[in-house]
């Protein structure tokens, strides 16, 4: 791309794409923040206006419309732009690129209405099964036909980044893959490897039974192919933040980027890694073994590492910005970073965020300190640092460099947008220091009227009305932020005539592709040893959980199979004694 010229000067077509998957993106974080508004205020019952009976159809709403659909959405435009811009080459067939976009909306569009059927009685829809959406809740076909149409949609989007990819390589030979290509490719092998999962799960069991043409299921099989998909989802989340940590965060921070070596084995890690640890979800699952639950464990642990290269990485790369912008001392450099620039400020808030997210998921991790936790508000405390921020925060952040680009306007109101990144990271210190700490002393997540009366509730310090208060305000502060930014969006994109402050060219990694080793770029070779990795990791306890509770079901007891085992004998034993003995 030419100096000078904004994205959407040497891709007008495809920036307009861009922008199409950006609105359905806002539009649902709207949505979502809405629900998340009402919920706040419900749970702490300082204004209700849903009756409680509803709470679970808010909550679904809630989760699907945030997790599903505004990250989704936003991901996908971000990688377009990312490739595009990488490969400096337009997608192979733009209707090819229009297909898969119309497809991901009509299965949100399917999913949406099953959910938001659920407020009225005159329709025969309903779906609250949260975002988790398995056995033994049910919710209407719809909105598994939704969810697949949806996926079919990403699935076809990553065989476009794919397809540029190749018609690049035919006429690149031998060159390195670019990073952000690199970066889309990755997470999108990591994506096709976890997603069958939930497909399977979906397509074989969960849509037939909602159907009513199988009469029963195995829930402890769906729901571990869910996490099997479940715990990827939350990388395919994290990842274009990572993307945009690294590759736009070092440039606003007025530098280059610390290492392309070390971001590509981060990408790769996560391919490697994100699959095969799922069963930490299922930590108090009856029917799966300890032995499988610790493996997981074990796995999980060695996902701190990408993490920590990220950090360092990253922290690198902007003190190398500040550097070069005059910044001096140990910790001096810090007060030379553009603050001033709402697109840094909120990218840098939700990376500290997110690391205050990586200890308490270490916790979660723990398999036995998650007894503490599980299920409890400390789990939407950590949700909300994680996806609800870090990524959340860091696409908003990301928006206002991002939008520019696409629409080749200038950003409206730059001193509003850095108070509503401020506001979010104030609003989210707020809700998620409630959520935690409420957490920790064993209030209940998702329950509409959790209840501390009639008998005595000592909270370590403070108190559970003023838990509620800090939940309520954090929930209200994030609320107006996600309001404030969708406006600053929709002034934006009517600016005309105007021209963005930067301009959109990436600077090169100090250290670049041509120090990193050549297998780094090898993908089939990771495909394959993350094939294995998932098959180690998944095969017994499959294999366990369908020996006992049958393809489709019933399911059985809560005893664990090594315990089976040895019950067999021992009964076998005993019986042998007993008809010695008569
Ligand atoms: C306006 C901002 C937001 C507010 C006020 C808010 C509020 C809440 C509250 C109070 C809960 C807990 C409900 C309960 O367990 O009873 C919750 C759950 C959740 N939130 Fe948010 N949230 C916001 C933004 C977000 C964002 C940006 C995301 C993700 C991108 C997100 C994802 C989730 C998820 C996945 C859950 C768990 C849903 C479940 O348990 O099924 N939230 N939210
Ligand atoms: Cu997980």
């Amino acid at each position: 791309m030419a100096n000078g010229d904004t994205f959407a000067d040497a891709y007008p077509t495809q920036a307009r794409h861009i922008r199409a998957a950006f609105w359905a993106s806002f539009l649902s974080l709207g949505v979502g923040a809405f629900f998340g508004l009402i919920q706040a205020l419900h749970r702490t019952d300082i204004l209700r206006v849903i009756e409680s009976q509803t709470y679970y159809t808010v909550l679904t709403a809630h989760g699907v419309f945030l997790v599903i659909s505004f990250t989704i959405f936003f991901l996908v435009g971000v990688f377009q732009w990312a490739v595009t811009d990488s490969l400096e080459r337009p997608p192979v067939d733009m209707r090819f690129t229009w297909g898969w976009y119309g497809l991901m909306s009509l299965g949100a569009s399917l999913t949406a209405f099953a959910i938001l059927a659920g407020f009225t009685d005159s329709i025969d829809v309903s779906a609250d099964v949260l975002f988790t959406f398995y056995a033994p809740l049910q919710a209407h076909p719809l909105f598994y036909v939704g969810l697949v149409v949806f996926v079919v949609g990403t699935w076809l989007a990553g065989a476009d980044w794919f397809r540029s990819w190749l018609a690049w390589k035919g006429d690149n030979p031998g060159e390195r893959i670019p990073l952000p290509t690199f970066m889309v490719l990755t997470t999108m092998i990591m994506w096709y490897i976890s997603s069958i999962g939930v497909a399977v799960a979906i397509l074989a069991f969960i849509l037939p039974w909602s159907l009513e043409l199988t009469g029963s299921l195995n829930p402890t099989l769906t729901r571990t192919l869910f996490w099997y998909f479940g715990h990827p989802v939350v990388y395919f989340w994290l990842l274009p933040a990572y993307l945009l940590w690294y590759i736009l965060l070092p440039k606003l921070a007025g530098g280059r980027l610390f290492s392309d070596p070390l971001a590509r084995v981060v990408f790769i890690l996560f391919v490697l890694l994100s699959t095969p640890v799922g069963i930490h979800h299922q930590y108090l699952d009856p029917g799966i073994s300890e032995g499988f639950k610790f493996i997981a464990m074990t796995n999980t642990m060695f996902l701190l590492l990408p993490s920590l290269l990220t950090a360092f990485t990253i922290i690198a790369s902007m003190e190398h910005g500040a550097r070069q912008r005059g910044g001096e001392g140990y910790f001096n450099w810090l007060t030379a970073l553009p603050w001033r620039d709402p697109a840094f400020t909120g990218m840098a808030l939700a990376g500290m965020i997110f690391a205050f997210g990586g200890f308490t998921g270490i916790v979660n991790a723990g398999m036995n300190i998650n007894y503490l936790v599980h299920n409890t508000l400390w789990v939407p405390g950590h949700i909300h640092t994680q996806v609800g921020t870090a990524a959340a925060l860091t696409f908003m952040a990301g928006a206002y460099w991002l939008v520019p680009q696409l629409t080749g306007n200038r950003l409206v109101g730059r001193s509003v947008a850095l108070v509503q990144v401020v506001l979010w990271f104030v609003g989210i210190v707020f809700m998620t220091n409630s959520m935690y700490r409420g957490g920790l002393v064993g209030m209940p997540r998702r329950t509409a009227e959790p209840q501390y009366e009639g008998f005595e509730y000592e909270v370590a310090a403070g108190s559970v009305g003023e838990l509620n208060a800090q939940l309520a305000v954090g929930g209200t502060l994030l609320f107006v932020s996600a309001m404030l930014f969708l406006a600053l969006m929709v002034l934006t994109a009517f600016n005309g005539g105007t021209e963005p402050i930067d301009d959109g060219s990436i600077p090169p990694a100090l250290s670049g592709p041509e120090d990193s080793p050549a297998v780094l770029d090898n993908l089939k070779l990771w495909v394959a040893i993350a094939a294995v990795l998932v098959v180690i990791a998944y095969s017994f306890p499959l294999a366990s959980i369908v020996s006992r509770g049958g393809l489709f079901g019933p399911d059985i007891g809560p005893i664990p199979v090594a315990i089976d085992a040895a019950s067999t004998v021992a009964r076998t034993a005993l019986e042998a004694v007993a008809a010695v003995v008569r």
